[in-house]
């Protein structure tokens, strides 16, 4: 080879810089995503009726690829909502991830993954048996480990489809300084989802929001949160009129939907200040906080929210009277 010393020196050195920029940001954690060679590591989530256990069969396809030749074949049987293959994925603890599958075939299906900190779930997917279609989800694990299912959704359903290219990366966020936050105060009104937004003179700006939905009660969406990396509290001037299996959520909803803190009300029926947390950056990541909020028979009143590194705020301070 007829190549100078430091030609070769430099030529090394970039394999290596390219090889390890490569590595560390597309490191995929999922142990089997292709089943090139079989389908070790996954198993069906399991259905029990009565008692009898209702299972999808899998078994490595070569009629269908998006990868290589195989894919994993998965028959369900139909008996139950919630019927598909799943994997354990042994990540690093405190860090989003981005969860993604190539999908193909017939069923209404859903990606989702159970962990430390509860449940991620998708958007409910129609597949089609002519072309693959991505599924998606963000998730922030606190432990070292989560299960990712691809599950039938919204009803049971005998069907069969096809998975390839399993993916679970880590989320790059920028690196955030260490630094103190002092209260700032948003209105619920400014920030208000699918909430009813209520006009009231004596509510802080003249307005705060309520919502009376059993689920998916969005009081407040992409409300902004701050750039650092200590820990931080929302505090929220709540009203709840309910009962005990009423819930107050702080919800992240960029790829699919995480309740990351769930508070049932300190009490019922008069003005008073909640506050949930902490939390983290990295958790909350960049879409913004959803306040959410759930229950039978329950209506929930928010006012206004102050975030804070600060975890021991009055409810004097809170008010903005000190
Ligand atoms: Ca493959
Ligand atoms: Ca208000």
């Amino acid at each position: 080879m007829n190549r100078g010393k430091g030609g070769w020196y430099f030529g090394v050195c970039l394999s290596i810089f390219l090889i390890s920029a490569c590595c560390y940001s597309e490191k995929n954690f999922v142990k089997n995503p292709d089943f090139e060679e079989n389908a070790e590591g996954w198993f069906t989530y399991e259905q029990q009726v009565g008692d009898k256990t209702y299972q999808s069969t899998l078994s490595i396809s070569d009629f269908e690829a998006y990868t290589g030749k195989f894919s994993l074949q998965v028959q369900t049987p139909g008996v139950r909502v919630l019927q598909g293959p799943g994997t354990n994925v042994a990540v690093d603890p405190e860090h989003g991830y981005i969860i993604s599958v190539m999908a193909k075939g017939n069923g209404k299906v859903m990606l989702c993954a159970n962990g430390e900190g509860g449940w991620v779930r998708g958007a409910h997917t129609e597949l089609s048996p002519d072309k693959w279609k991505e599924l998606k989800i963000r998730r922030f694990e606190k432990g070292h480990s989560f299960t990712m299912y691809i599950v039938t959704y919204t009803e049971g359903q005998k069907v069969t489809f096809y998975i390839d290219n399993v993916k679970v990366i880590k989320e790059e966020l920028p690196e955030y300084p260490p630094v103190e936050i002092l209260p700032i105060r948003y209105e619920s009104e400014d920030y208000a989802g699918n909430s009813e937004i209520v006009e009231d003179v004596n509510a802080n700006g003249g307005k705060y929001v309520e919502g009376s939905r059993q689920w998916d009660n969005k009081l407040v969406s992409n409300l902004p949160f701050p750039k650092t990396s200590k820990q931080v509290y929302i505090y929220l001037k709540v009203w709840v009129k309910g009962d005990n299996n009423s819930y107050i959520s702080i919800v992240q909803e960029k790829m699919g939907r995480q309740e990351l803190y769930t508070a049932i009300p300190p009490v019922f029926e008069q003005w008073v200040w909640l506050k949930t947390g902490p939390f983290t950056a990295r958790e909350i990541g960049e879409g913004g906080v959803v306040i959410s909020s759930g229950g039978t028979n329950i209506t929930v009143k928010l006012d206004t929210i102050v975030i804070s590194t600060q975890d021991n705020l009055t409810d004097i301070e809170l008010d903005g009277k000190k």
